[in-house]
């Protein structure tokens, strides 16, 4: 009945007990908000900083294996008035594998001959990975030895285009980090190989630090990738089986032509002797260096040992030194007071070409 007293009593209190609910309802709606923007401002803060990290290189995750990357400064403080620097992406530096035992780019026999000439220009562009002074090292993987590669030097020009042509290819397929030295005997004086390669080496060790020394004529081409220009365990003769001496070799003592030594192996012997002037005996003085020192020779077999020589006439001021065969009967008593020390030359001359470096050297006369 309408103006009853019991039932508007009823209608006040629930109208009462609603909007309290509601009231309720909007605090605890309020709270959940408030907290939730909290939550959403702490994410977004460690995000940034999670960038910023990222951004700065350093390794946040255990993911880059093989990969060495530089350390950079994460925690910086930062005042009101600087100005906010975009943090440098810093290249990862790139840790390489060794290279296997076996290049896995070798091809095996090779043709060569001489009857096409060389444009050296031609040989660098077809060799772009070789650097400025006839350098090189292989992009993918970390060179098992380090090779300086020695050549006795004087008006062989010609001859050095074919060794470019043919060389560079082979030791960049057998992943050598490598430097070719031509080592260039300045004036007109009797020649001496052995003097020079002993300059070979020690103008090579003053640019880098190589392990390994090959020796090579100039008018020395392998016929065969597999003949790798490296150091073993023991002294290695590479030109075991040349087309003059009808692919044979002409005797077991031969240490002629093409050669490697570790630096260890050179050292031992005292490097070569200074004193063979002219043509002949100065390679059967170091093979018998090398027989007092206790070392053998290792070689390639025949087949992979093959090699081409550039035919050419004898040159002048290098006849045979009459003196040789005095000289070889002796070397035990000799070569521990002439050898690397006792070596004494001057550089005239360095020279960085695009596929060797040249150093010409006065290495005085007998
Ligand atoms: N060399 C030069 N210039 C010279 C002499 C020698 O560059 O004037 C270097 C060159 O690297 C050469 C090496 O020293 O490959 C050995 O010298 P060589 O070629 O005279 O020795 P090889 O035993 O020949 O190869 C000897 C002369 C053979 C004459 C045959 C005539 N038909
Ligand atoms: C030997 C020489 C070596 C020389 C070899 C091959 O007789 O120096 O012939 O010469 N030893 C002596 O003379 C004592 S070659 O046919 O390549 O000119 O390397």
């Amino acid at each position: 009945m309408p103006g009853d007293p019991v039932n508007f009593t009823v209608l006040h209190r629930t109208c009462k007990l609603v909007v309290l609910l509601c009231l309720l309802h909007i605090s605890v709606t309020v709270v959940f908000y408030v907290r939730s923007l909290d939550i959403q401002f702490a994410f977004a803060q460690n995000q940034q900083s999670h960038n910023v990290i990222q951004k700065n290189g350093v390794r946040h995750t255990g993911s880059t294996s093989g990969f060495e990357v530089k350390a950079a400064e994460v925690k910086k403080e930062v005042s009101a008035e600087e100005q906010p620097v975009e943090p440098q992406p810093v290249e990862p530096v790139k840790k390489l594998e060794k290279c296997p035992e076996t290049s896995p780019l070798l091809v095996g026999p090779l043709r060569v001959e001489f009857n096409t000439p060389v444009n050296l220009k031609q040989v660098k562009q077809d060799n772009p990975n070789v650097q400025l002074g006839g350098r090189f090292k292989p992009k993918d993987c970390e060179a098992l030895q380090k090779v300086a590669i020695i050549i006795p030097f004087r008006k062989r020009d010609e001859h050095l285009k074919y060794w470019l042509y043919y060389l560079h290819p082979i030791l960049q397929r057998q992943q050598l980090d490598y430097g070719v030295y031509v080592i260039n005997q300045d004036g007109d004086e009797i020649f001496n190989r052995a003097k020079l390669l002993n300059v070979g080496y020690m103008e090579a060790l003053k640019e880098y630090d190589y392990g390994c020394f090959v020796f090579s004529d100039v008018d020395l081409i392998p016929m065969d990738d597999r003949n790798t220009y490296k150091c073993f365990s023991q002294p290695r003769h590479l030109s075991v089986s040349m087309d003059k001496f009808g692919f044979r070799l002409p005797y077991n003592q031969y240490f002629g032509g093409v050669s490697s030594m570790s630096k260890e192996q050179y050292l031992k012997i005292n490097g070569f002797p200074n004193n063979y002037w002219g043509w002949g005996g100065e390679d059967d003085d170091i093979f018998n260096r090398l027989s007092s020192k206790g070392m053998s020779i290792s070689r390639p077999n025949g087949e992979v040992g093959k090699c081409r020589m550039i035919r050419h006439e004898r040159d002048q001021q290098n006849e045979p030194n009459p003196q040789r065969f005095d000289r070889i009967a002796h070397t035990r008593e000799t070569m521990n007071k002439d050898g690397i020390n006792s070596l004494s030359y001057k550089v005239v001359k360095m020279e960085k070409f695009d596929l060797f470096t040249k150093i010409t050297v006065d290495v005085g006369k007998p």
